[in-house]
């Protein structure tokens, strides 16, 4: 251990996870690493959740307030949620029984653009972390902390927590010493600095985090991996849409919109988001940089092959097979990926400067080109918005992807009126399904639902989107908008009623 802990006042710190699970309390607030199923503490949460376990057969009360920088994975969200050991979760969640806990009204949730977690609690909005439980691969031999696979909000919560774990992960390679970059310099304002970041490749801050050895109170060793979940061979709808995108992006270039290597591309999670990464590294574009909050397999292939030349971001989100990639070349990978907390990856003014091209899937666009990104018929939660907002309202280009329809053909992507809406149709400005894509830019909101509707819509949906479009401008309070509201939500309401949106 002491090639990882070279601090003897660390090594004097070190205990089991039990031990250090107890020093948490009934109602208090946890603030962790990890974003996106990377370089979340795994062994204090687990020894907490059989604490919480043990509380809740004896019949006393036990939960806490748990925040992160993203999802975590089922060591973390999962054990917690499994005990209903949560009573507030923010920001971001991934985890199916914690989406369960959330959505039968156990856990309450608030989930917020990614970026703008460091200053909500720096301000105090989630009230004061009594702990902060923090993953990290080593500790230098002058005590700096060197993270592990993602930063996320970690700097801020060991900032304001009161007390601070830190998880050393054997599994985790300690090579990853150096792709970190952490800026110290944010300040509250009226205090704020400008961010002195002008390329996705720079490095503004410090590889590695320190903290305030007094309120260190635990560390703890663990070897256990991260989620990493494999990523869908992309099928005929994900390849149809990389299609598609290809094709814009070519076009862009063509009329001088787009330089050859584009801009900073951002993507999102999920299966099509990375049938678009693998879709880029097989086409002429080069010389391509990331500008992103996650790095998944279809990034690290481009980077491999060159197609990328630099990638930023606060986390993985890998495959078994690329994590394994990752762990055997950190050193080649380490020139080429740079971790930042949260708060300079999603940056709004970043984003906008650099004029980051940002692609996100969404669970449904209204003909209008609003978007839901997160609530299944406007009440059941998915995920959570991510930075799919700091990037789409501050991005050059906003695409959103999409098979134009979902459980097997009885929900249409493309609906009258979205019963939730995450992205407002002035942020949407592209929209790709398999069957099209819909270049709603400079359109009028009329002009954006005939142009969605012949693009996007599935065709056993494009007549009745039509009728609705029609029967709205008929009867609609305004044209600006048009709207039938007795029948807006119609589709939704037949959908739960018969699961079927179908008429
Ligand atoms: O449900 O698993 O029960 O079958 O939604 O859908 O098709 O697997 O799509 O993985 O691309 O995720 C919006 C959720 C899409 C994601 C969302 C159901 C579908 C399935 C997942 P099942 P797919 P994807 C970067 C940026 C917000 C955060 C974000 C997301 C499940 O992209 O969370 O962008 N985005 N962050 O069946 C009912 C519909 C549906 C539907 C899909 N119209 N109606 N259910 N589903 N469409 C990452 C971070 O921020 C960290």
């Amino acid at each position: 251990m002491r090639d990882r802990i070279q601090n003897p006042f660390f090594l004097d710190r070190i205990m089991t996870a039990e031990d250090a699970a107890a020093l948490i309390r009934n109602g208090d607030i946890i603030a962790t690493s990890g974003f996106t199923g990377a370089g979340y503490p795994k062994a204090v949460p687990e020894a907490l959740a059989q604490r919480i376990k043990t509380a809740h057969d004896a019949g006393r009360a036990f939960t806490v307030r748990l925040l992160s920088g993203a999802s975590t994975g089922p060591q973390l969200d999962g054990a917690l949620a499994q005990v209903n050991g949560v009573a507030f979760r923010a920001p971001y969640n991934g985890d199916a029984t914690m989406r369960a806990r959330i959505n039968d009204g156990s856990t309450l949730y608030l989930d917020t653009h990614l970026g703008q977690v460091a200053q909500k609690a720096r301000q105090g909005q989630y009230g004061k972390p009594d702990v902060a439980i923090i993953e990290a691969v080593a500790i230098t031999p002058d005590g700096q902390i060197i993270l592990s696979s993602s930063v996320g909000n970690t700097p801020t919560w060991v900032q304001i927590a009161d007390k601070i774990i830190i998880e050393i992960n054997t599994w985790q390679n300690p090579e990853l010493a150096g792709i970190h970059d952490i800026w110290g310099g944010v300040r509250m304002p009226p205090y704020g600095q400008s961010i002195p970041l002008i390329h996705p490749g720079d490095r503004i801050g410090s590889s590695t985090l320190t903290i305030d050895p007094d309120r260190l109170a635990a560390v703890v060793i663990t070897d256990e991996p991260d989620r990493n979940a494999a990523f869908a061979e992309p099928d005929a709808t994900a390849r149809q849409i990389a299609g598609h995108v290809m094709d814009f992006f070519e076009h862009e270039v063509k009329q001088g919109r787009l330089p050859p290597s584009l801009l900073p591309l951002q993507s999102g999670v999920g299966n099509i988001a990375n049938a678009v990464l693998e879709g880029l590294n097989t086409s002429r574009f080069e010389n391509l940089t990331g500008f992103s909050e996650v790095i998944q397999d279809g990034m690290l292939s481009m980077l491999e092959s060159g197609r990328m030349a630099v990638a930023s971001a606060s986390s993985f989100s890998l495959s078994p097979e690329a994590a394994q990639r990752i762990n055997d070349n950190a050193a080649f990978f380490r020139q080429k990926i740079i971790l930042r907390q949260q708060e300079i990856s999603n940056s709004p003014e970043l984003i906008k400067r650099l004029g980051v091209i940002a692609m996100n899937g969404m669970i449904e666009a209204d003909i209008y080109g609003n978007v839901n990104s997160t609530c299944v018929m406007g009440s059941r939660i998915q995920n959570g918005i991510g930075g799919s907002g700091d990037f789409a309202r501050n991005a050059y280009l906003s695409l959103f992807v999409s098979p134009s329809t979902a459980k097997g053909g009885k929900i249409s992507a493309f609906v009258p009126m979205v019963p939730h809406t995450d992205h407002i149709l002035q942020d949407v400005q592209i929209i790709v399904s398999e069957q099209g894509l819909a270049d709603l830019r400079g359109l009028a909101p009329v002009e954006r639902a005939r142009a969605i509707i012949a693009k996007c819509a599935h065709p056993d949906f494009k007549a009745p989107l039509q009728e609705y479009l029609e029967q709205a401008r008929q009867h609609s309070f305004g044209q600006h908008i048009p709207h039938h509201l007795p029948t807006a939500l119609a589709w939704h309401q037949r959908y739960m009623e018969t699961g079927s949106m179908a008429g």
